[in-house]
């Protein structure tokens, strides 16, 4: 257990670090809390990999899961990004390969194929075009053929399905802690805060999404929370979101949905790690050339499109 001196101690010695790097240190909004404290942007994968793009800064720490700071590198090919945890990855990108997406091509080809951006650039290199949480739907209906492919994660594609008139294919991928939010938990919840605002992220469960006043990425979340009269919301998402909804919004309160919907993987970055990260400057997450320019290629037709 660290003391108040200690961990003081260990504040300053990033900062200091960082400064000699020129380094700069992005979090997602899913990290822990003194992670997102110390950090010079905190946000959604896309909104960091479009920082990351806009700073001066040589060196990217990213705290976040593994694709997400390979996004950062496929945006960002003369940056050196590094992750404070090589094990920090993603079951939900886990659950496709580049082999099935090649399989689900000669199944079905000339279908385009949308990746989420929890997908890993192999996989994004192998797709027509990417999107986050935030955006899926415009992507879904940008797109001119009526039959899409979207992988990897079905909890997000059905509710795609349902907003968009495409006929989706579904990939059976989910994330093991989005879905540890169930129905009894919302209903619950709202009988105990019948003022409360519902809101749940698109990852989650059908039977979750159908109780809420509102489905939202994390950053339309932070936006929703700001932007409505309400004083009380049920938050549907890893609970590292709570912080910066409470850091932001202080005369309103923030109750989590689930208290088991806790990413393993985003609590892998500490601050003693972000310290040996800037000390060794590494690991280092690189996209080999050939396969950055094809998943760069779906990823800026998203960006063109937003
Ligand atoms: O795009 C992101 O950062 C993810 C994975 C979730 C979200 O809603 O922000």
């Amino acid at each position: 257990m660290q003391t108040r001196t200690q961990s003081r101690t260990l504040r300053e010695k990033i900062f200091e670090l960082k400064e000699k790097r020129k380094a700069v240190i992005l979090a997602h909004n899913y990290q822990l809390p003194e992670v997102q404290d110390i950090a010079d942007f905190v946000g959604d994968s896309l909104e960091l990999s479009k920082q990351a793009e806009k700073t001066s800064a040589k060196v990217i720490v990213f705290c976040g899961v593994h694709f997400m700071a390979e996004t950062a590198s496929i945006i960002c090919p003369d940056k050196k990004v590094i992750l404070p945890d090589d094990n920090a990855g993603c079951p939900l990108a886990d659950m496709i390969t580049p082999e099935d997406v090649k399989k689900l091509k000669l199944e079905y080809p000339k279908i385009p194929v949308v990746s989420y951006v929890n997908t890993s650039a192999r996989v994004k290199a192998q797709t027509d075009i990417a999107c986050t949480s935030a955006n899926a739907i415009k992507v879904v209906n940008s797109i001119k053929e009526e039959e899409i492919i979207f992988i990897p994660d079905v909890n997000l594609s059905k509710y795609v399905e349902k907003k968009t008139t495409k006929k989706i294919i579904h990939w059976r991928g989910y994330c093991p802690t989005h879905v540890k939010i169930l129905p009894e938990d919302i209903k619950k919840l709202k009988k105990l805060n019948p003022d409360a605002k519902v809101m749940v992220h698109p990852e989650c469960l059908m039977q979750v999404i159908e109780l809420a006043d509102a489905v939202l990425s994390t950053s339309g979340m932070l936006k929703y929370a700001k932007e409505t009269n309400s004083k009380k919301f049920i938050v549907g998402t890893e609970i590292g979101i709570i912080h910066r909804l409470k850091k932001e919004n202080p005369e309103k309160e923030f109750i989590p949905a689930s208290k088991f919907a806790i990413c393993p993987n985003m609590k892998k970055i500490t601050l003693e790690k972000i310290l040996w990260t800037l000390e060794d400057m590494k690991p280092e997450v690189k996209v080999p050339k050939d396969i950055r320019e094809k998943a760069l290629a779906s990823v800026n037709k998203m960006i063109e499109l937003v």
